[in-house]
This record gives structure tokens, C-alpha cells and sequence, in this order.
């Protein structure tokens, strides 16, 4: 049943609202493409919890016309797809598939056609396998090999590409990837991943200088982000969730909004790096807007003396970690069990202001969403609801805020929770590929023709 909601307020004309999705996770057509770590990684047994694969995923190499259709039908004006770099270039390096680089040709053409703009991400997380055989992300090889990557695609699409996204979520990718092994390439290392970081930070450095030597001039980074909240106000806490709040947040954004690594990072990779600074001055390029996703606070405690890996949503982390993640209870839960806390967007949001003040560029969101069934999804309305309204206040307090992408269009291989995870607007049925608009979607396009209606309501916050 549907509830009656107050519409939400007015944002700027001007305001970029989008939809995200990433190649992986939609794509398919796994055998037009190089293998990448994914696939090598979801062969495994026990990797993925369904065990299933994303060799057919969305089909999306083969519905693109559909799924361009249903984002035009949605009324947002900008889509953020991620390029999959084993299907540009199937080992990674060398030799193009020119199969690859046409289907992204065919795509942006499709996006312009229908008057959405193209925002191509051009990493998220499928590393080519034959990369990572030559030392993956350990390798500085591979930030010079992924800014090689980055210019051959710019040859071909840059000319109808308004906006560049170089990495999404180093972060995440370093974590779950490197350090905790849940997601691919699966290694354990542990702060022993730490190069994984840099090198991915120097990639993004280097690709900025390729896509502008190309022309490219709105770039910009996606990071995730989230406000840490200490378990409680016991130094031990305190000390735990800070230095998750530098993994997390500040081991990224230090780095590449004022040019230098927090102080415990830097301690680290200083003795590893040959020349710190001179990657710093590489990563600290001036971007063109910062982008955020964000799905939620984390609670982060003490570590405490357990014996064993302990379970936490979905993770399995390791015993001797140097913190806990502690539940948030109190809140409401998307399927996944991660908790519903509008509020922590306008704090993480008003928290980068303070922190980094003149230096922080606009900020766009570029992922937001939730997990949950059905297509009457009120849960999800009530959360984009809920979460727009705490932007719109970061807005109304003068962060410079340019735009929101939802995560995502489409459910898709959520990676480690394979397709039992629905994050889209639009369901998939996977056994025949069958899109149906979910209640959210019905709803974003209303509040988008309401923004747009000639003359309705204030014309929102002035830009500060
Ligand atoms: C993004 O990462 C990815 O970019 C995207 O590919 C993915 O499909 C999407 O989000 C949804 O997962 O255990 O309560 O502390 C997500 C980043 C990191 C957000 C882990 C949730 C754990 C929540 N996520 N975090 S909790």
C-alpha cells in the first residue's frame, strides 16, 4: 500500500540526478570479454553465497536499448555506468577489442539519443586476470597500465563523454579485496594491503593527466563514506573508531583533496614507497568534484579479545584486528541488516565541510540505495526519501552538493551476496530478463517531473 508522502523539497535547477550501476555487476556476456578477477574469484567454491556467477548477470551487452529506454522513462539526466577494462582490453594491456570498445561506443551513442548524459566510471573492481597474474594492485605497474587503459578509452568515447569517473570505492576494493579476502582478488593481507591503496591513488592520479591530455575536463573519484561512531566514549573506543575512520575515509580523501596521507598511513607507506611525495603531488591533481556513496554510519569499538573470526553483516573478519564493528541498533534494517540513518548523510556531508573547508571540491553523490524484495518497495522510497531530504539539509546549510545517483537502476550481482541482494529501482527476473518498474521507480520519476515543473515551490538553496 502506498502511503502519502509530502514531496520532497525543492533542489537547484541545476542539480544532476542520476542512476549507477557498474559492468560487473549488469553486463554479461562474460565470454565477448577477457577474464577478469571476478570470474576467477567466483569460480572458487564458497565465494559467493548463492554460488552463483555474473557471466550472465543483467544481460545487459544485450538489453542496453531497454535499460537506456528505462532511464530515459525515469526522467533523471545523467547515468553512471562503470567501463570494464578486461573487455576493452582483454589482457589488460596490448592488444584492444575493438567488439569491447564498440558496444561502449554503442552505449553512449544510445545515452545521448535519449538525452541522458554518460558518466563512465572507468574502475570498479573488475581488474583484468592477466593484470593481477603480473602482481595486480600490489604492482605499481598497474596504476601506469590502468592510465594506459584510461586514454584508449577516452580515444573513443571522450568526444560524447560530459564527465569521468576514475576509480570507485579504493576503499572497499582494498579492504574487502586485499586486506580481508571477501572480495576479489581475495587476498588476506591485512595492513600489508596498504599498497593496493596507493597504487590505486597513483592510478587515479596518472588517469586524471591522461583523460586531460585527452580534452576531459569535469573529472572526478567516487569514495565511500561513512560517519564512524565510537562504541562509547572510552579512550579505547575512541582511539579504535579513529583509526577506522582513517581507513575508511580519511586514508582516500587526505590524499587526494590536500596532498598528503593521515599520519599512521604515511608512517607505513613512507617506508615502502620510493619517493612519497612525488606520488602525492600525481595524486593531488586538482579533480573537478569529489564524489561520495554512501549507504551508512558504521559503530566501531575496542577490538575485543576474540579467539575466532567473528560475523559481522555479512563479513567474516578476522580475529586481531586492531577494532570491532559494533551493530547500531535502534534504527530500521535494509535486507542486508545495515541500518537506516538518514540523518548520518547530512553529518557525514556537513563533517567534509569542516574538514577539509576551502580545499573540498563540489561534492556529488554517486551512490545511494538499499537492499530490499518486492516490487512494492515502500522501503526503499521511504529511504531515498529519507536520505534526499538529509542532503537537501547539508544543501540548505551550504555544502556544494552538484548531484545524486541512485544505486542502482537494476538488482544486479551484488557481488559477495550474488543476486540475493535487490538494490534496483527497476526488478530483475533473472530466468527470463524480465524488467519491472518497482513502486520506487514510480515514484522517483513523480518527484523528478515535480522538481522540473515550471514555477512550483521555492526555486531551492542558493549555492554557498
Ligand atoms: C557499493 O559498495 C559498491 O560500489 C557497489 O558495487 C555495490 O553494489 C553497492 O555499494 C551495494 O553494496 O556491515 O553495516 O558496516 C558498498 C560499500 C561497504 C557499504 C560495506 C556497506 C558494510 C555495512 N559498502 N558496508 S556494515
Amino acid at each position: 500500500m502506498a502511503t502519502t508522502r509530502a514531496p520532497l523539497p525543492r533542489f537547484p535547477r541545476d542539480f544532476l540526478w542520476g542512476v549507477s550501476t557498474s559492468a560487473h555487476q549488469i553486463e554479461g556476456a562474460a565470454d565477448q570479454r577477457g577474464p577478469s578477477v571476478w570470474d576467477a574469484f567466483t569460480a572458487l567454491a564458497g565465494t559467493v553465497k548463492d554460488g552463483t556467477t555474473a557471466a550472465v548477470a543483467c544481460d545487459h551487452v544485450h538489453r542496453y536499448r531497454d535499460d537506456v529506454a528505462l532511464i530515459r522513462d525515469l526522467g533523471v539526466g545523467a547515468y553512471r555506468f562503470s567501463v570494464s577494462w578486461p573487455r576493452v582490453l582483454p589482457h589488460g594491456t596490448g592488444a584492444v577489442s575493438e567488439r569491447g570498445l564498440d558496444f561502449y561506443d554503442r552505449l553512449v551513442d544510445e545515452l545521448c539519443a535519449a538525452g541522458v548524459r554518460p558518466v563512465p566510471t572507468l574502475f570498479h573492481w573488475d581488474t583484468p586476470l592477466a593484470v593481477e597474474e603480473a602482481g595486480g594492485w600490489l604492482s605499481r605497474d598497474t596504476a601506469h597500465r590502468f592510465a594506459e587503459y584510461a586514454a584508449v578509452v577516452a580515444a573513443r568515447i571522450g568526444d560524447r563523454v560530459p564527465k569521468w569517473i576514475t576509480l570507485n570505492e579504493p576503499a572497499e576494493h582494498t579492504l574487502l579485496g586485499h586486506a580481508l579476502g571477501q572480495h576479489a582478488p581475495g587476498r588476506q593481507l591485512l595492513f600489508d594491503a596498504l599498497p593496493v591503496a596507493h597504487h590505486q591513488l597513483l592510478g587515479h592520479g596518472l588517469a586524471v593527466s591522461a583523460l586531460r591530455a585527452g580534452g576531459a575536463d569535469d573529472i572526478g573519484v567516487a569514495n565511500s563514506h561513512g560517519p564512524t561512531w565510537p562504541a562509547s566514549d572510552d579512550a579505547a573506543d575512541r582511539e579504535a573508531a579513529d583509526l577506522y575512520d582513517v581507513l575508511l575515509n580519511r586514508m582516500f580523501s587526505d590524499p587526494l583533496i590536500v596532498g598528503r596521507y593521515p599520519e599512521v598511513i604515511a608512517e607505513i607507506l613512507g617506508a615502502e614507497v620510493p619517493d612519497l611525495d612525488g606520488d602525492l603531488k600525481v595524486i593531488s591533481a586538482p579533480i573537478d568534484w569529489y564524489g561520495i556513496n554512501f549507504y551508512q554510519p558504521t559503530k566501531v569499538g575496542a577490538p575485543r579479545a576474540e579467539p575466532t573470526p567473528t560475523e559481522f553483516s555479512g563479513l567474516t573478519l578476522p580475529s586481531g584486528l586492531p577494532f570491532s564493528p559494533r551493530p547500531i541498533d535502534g534504527y530500521p534494517t535494509t535486507s542486508f541488516g545495515w541500518p537506516v540513518v538518514p540523518d548520518a548523510l547530512t553529518e557525514l556531508l556537513l563533517a567534509l565541510r569542516d574538514r577539509y573547508a576551502d580545499r573540498l571540491p563540489p561534492l556529488l553523490i554517486t551512490e545511494n540505495g538499499c537492499s530490499y524484495d518486492g516490487l512494492d518497495d515502500q522501503e526503499r522510497i521511504s529511504y531515498l526519501d529519507g536520505h534526499l531530504r538529509a542532503l537537501h539539509r547539508a544543501l540548505e546549510a551550504g555544502v556544494d552538493v552538484r548531484g545524486y545517483f541512485v544505486w542502482s537502476l537494476l538488482d544486479n550481482f551484488e557481488w559477495a551476496a550474488g543476486y540475493a541482494q535487490r538494490f534496483g529501482l527497476v526488478h530483475v527476473d533473472y530466468a527470463t530478463q524480465r524488467r519491472t518498474p518497482k513502486a520506487s521507480y514510480g515514484w522517483l520519476r513523480r518527484e523528478l517531473l515535480a522538481q522540473h515543473a515550471p514555477g512550483a515551490g521555492d526555486p531551492g538553496p542558493a549555492r554557498g
